[in-house]
């Protein structure tokens, strides 16, 4: 019987023979090859598990940082914004400001008002509120005030006057008494050297951007910091008369007010001298005429 066309025996769809026999090894060697690979793969996330820990938490520590710097850029793109946004309404203001808009402050114009005695003009670069002639009480009267005024010569007011006198307190213009001094004469009148019974111009000047203003006695420089308005010399009254007046700082190259060259009297201004004793001798000198220097910051 010939075997061509035999055909293994096949029960339940297993061929029967020697092929069952390889194919159950095949299967074993599967299963363990299976087996193997799961514990390979446990041991190989056993390693690696650590580090992609390690990784993931460095990796969240850069994230982290990113936000932070993102944020801080953030806040300055929002400055800017701002800056822009402000910018932009000034140009809208310049423009024609729309309903509710608000116009923006004006720049600061404010700053040190102080009397500069002695001269008729503030310096060109502070403004001159007013000027006029110093006045205060009588060399000669025990009472009326000691302090001296600025008094204006244009647009004088009064309100609600009576002639004649009902009072007891009076304003006399002041002069200077004693010669020329120590003061310089460059800027008083051609051919004036002494400046006596001359009466005496002041002016009231304002300063821009500079808030606080001192009259340092014995001075003619400024503090660090401090800007020179002027300096000169500290004049008040005779300590012989009866008046008893403040110390003022007058300019130390003085004008005189024209044609005031009469002896009139009324308030009297005198350089004044150190007396060393209770004032320590050394720095100051008896005798020797104070100067003072009025300075703003
Ligand atoms: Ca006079
Ligand atoms: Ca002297």
């Amino acid at each position: 019987m010939s075997t061509k066309g035999f055909m293994p025996i096949r029960v339940s769809g297993i061929p029967v023979g020697s092929e069952p026999v390889k194919r159950q090894k095949g299967r074993r060697t599967g299963l363990v090859l299976l087996a193997g690979a799961c514990l390979g793969a446990v041991a190989v996330c056993a390693v690696l598990m650590p580090l992609v820990y390690f990784t993931l938490a460095d990796l969240q520590v850069k994230v982290d940082k990113l936000i932070d710097e993102r944020s801080q850029k953030g806040l300055e793109i929002h400055s800017d914004s701002l800056g822009e946004t402000v910018n932009g309404n000034e140009d809208r203001h310049r423009r024609g400001a729309g309903p509710g808009d608000r116009p923006p402050p004006p720049p600061p114009r404010s700053g040190a008002v102080y009397v500069r005695w002695g001269k008729e003009m503030c310096a060109s670069d502070v403004e001159t509120l007013y000027n006029g002639v110093v006045g205060a009480g009588n060399y000669n009267h025990k009472g009326g005030s000691g302090n001296y005024q600025c008094l204006p010569l244009d647009n004088v007011e009064w309100n609600k006057t009576q002639a004649g006198y009902q009072h007891h307190s009076y304003m006399y213009g002041a002069e200077y008494q004693g010669g020329v001094g120590p003061f310089s004469t460059e800027n008083m009148p051609e051919g004036i050297t002494n400046p006596a019974n001359y009466d005496i111009p002041c002016s009231v000047c304002h300063v821009v951007g500079r808030f606080a203003h001192v009259m340092i006695p014995a001075r003619l420089s400024c503090p660090q910091g401090w800007y020179k308005e002027y300096s000169g010399y500290l004049m008040s009254s005779n300590y012989n008369h009866n008046s008893n007046s403040d110390f003022i700082c007058v300019d130390g190259a003085p004008n005189l007010v024209p044609g005031s060259a009469a002896n009139e009297n009324g308030a009297l201004l005198y350089l004044v001298e150190a007396q060393c004793g209770s004032l320590p001798n050394g720095p100051y000198v008896n005798g020797f005429e104070l100067t003072c220097v009025v300075c703003t910051k």
